[in-house]
């Protein structure tokens, strides 16, 4: 049952502030007249929001453009300059994440001109002169639904990541990592720039799972994937293409300069063992690298195949080693050869 909202209640029966992280909310209230905007800022701040005024619709919009804008907001109608509901139809125009509940101020209660209101996105309204508890509690409505929001918002974050990301190492998953390498090299196309592809195998890790159980060999993998993504640079991506296997890209990077970003991640494993409790493991990985210059006809597969062909190079020469995929020839009428292939660099 709702209460009567006019009946003035005791302070506790609303329980404490509104608090978003710990802080007040903020909340901008837009009036032009003085004596309201001075009655709003004291009760806001009694209420335990932070206060934020403006003075007209103009220095309203400026501050709700703002990435870091109070999410509610106290809107006069009248006001100069620009009014309340042209600021209204802005905010919803720009349509920004994370949403902006608006409650509108207005003098006028034809039916129409509160339709007007509303239709101009505004979430509610209020009729001046206003009672102040009904004040209050509407403006607790909005902000249990700008909290349902954002739980909404951290949900579906939490779910985007699920979907792209592999859960044992937090690396890009199969899918995500492909993606990448498609939107890089429609990138590169776009800039005549050079891409690199690694495919990274963990030498002998079944032996790992044998010697030491899965969950060592789980361990393994989540350190081998921190190490080597700590040894490339920002603008890189990995990924883990598959049980011990990952892929690297690398944007910019063609022959001698893919294979010195190989060694420095071959390194990365190799330089130190790596320790789980008592248990001192040595992993090594061997690294196929694959290239498209500029301009390259290669596509996704082509890349992913020569940096396949190049870690089986590298497996049969011993292990623990980087071997390069010849980038394959810029002629549109080779592009189906199964050339590059075979064509593995000795290094
Ligand atoms: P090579 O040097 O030729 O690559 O030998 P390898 O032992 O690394 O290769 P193989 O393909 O024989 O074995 C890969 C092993 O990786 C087998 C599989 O059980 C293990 N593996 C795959 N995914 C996971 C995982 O998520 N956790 C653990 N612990 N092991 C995994
Ligand atoms: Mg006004
Ligand atoms: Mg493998
Ligand atoms: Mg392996």
């Amino acid at each position: 049952m709702s209460p009567d909202i006019t009946e003035p209640r005791p302070r506790t029966a609303l329980g404490p502030g509104p608090q978003s992280s710990g802080r007040p909310k903020r909340v901008l209230a837009a009036e032009d007249n003085p004596v309201f905007q001075s009655m709003l800022r004291t009760m806001l701040t009694k209420w335990g929001y932070e206060a934020v005024m403006a003075r007209d619709g103009v220095e309203a919009w400026q501050i709700l453009q703002a990435p870091d804008s109070p999410r509610l907001a106290i809107l006069d109608w009248m006001m100069p300059g620009m009014d309340g509901v042209e600021v209204c139809r802005r905010v919803r125009a720009a349509d920004r994440e994370p949403y902006i509940y608006i409650l509108l101020l207005t003098a006028r209660t034809e039916s129409q001109d509160i339709v007007e209101g509303m239709d101009a996105g505004a979430d509610d309204y209020l009729t001046k002169p206003f009672n102040a508890h009904e004040l209050r509690v509407r403006l607790r409505a909005g902000s249990r639904i700008l909290d349902l929001q954002e739980e909404l918002l951290v949900a579906r974050e939490a779910l985007r990541e699920q979907a792209t990301h592999d859960s044992l190492t937090g690396l890009l998953n199969r899918a995500s990592i492909l993606q990448a390498l498609q939107n890089e090299l429609s990138r590169a196309d776009r800039e005549s720039q050079p891409v690199s592809l690694l495919m990274v195998d963990l030498d002998r890790f079944k032996n790992i799972n044998d010697t030491h159980g899965h969950l060592a060999g789980d361990a393994v993998l989540r350190e081998a994937a921190r190490r080597m993504k700590s040894a490339i640079r920002r603008y890189d991506a990995i990924g883990r293409y598959g049980g011990e296997e990952f892929l690297i890209l690398l944007p910019g990077c063609e022959g001698e300069t893919a294979r010195l970003q190989a060694e420095r991640v071959r390194e990365s494993l190799a330089a130190s063992p790596f320790t789980s409790g008592a248990d001192s493991v040595s992993v090594t990985c061997s690294i196929g690298a694959s290239w498209r210059g500029r301009p390259g006809i290669s596509d996704t597969d082509s890349l992913v195949r020569d940096a396949d062909l190049a870690l089986y190079c590298a497996k049969d020469r011993g292990r623990n080693r980087v071997e390069m995929a010849a980038a394959q020839p810029p002629a549109a009428g080779d592009a189906d050869l199964p050339s590059l292939a075979l064509a593995v660099d000795r290094h």
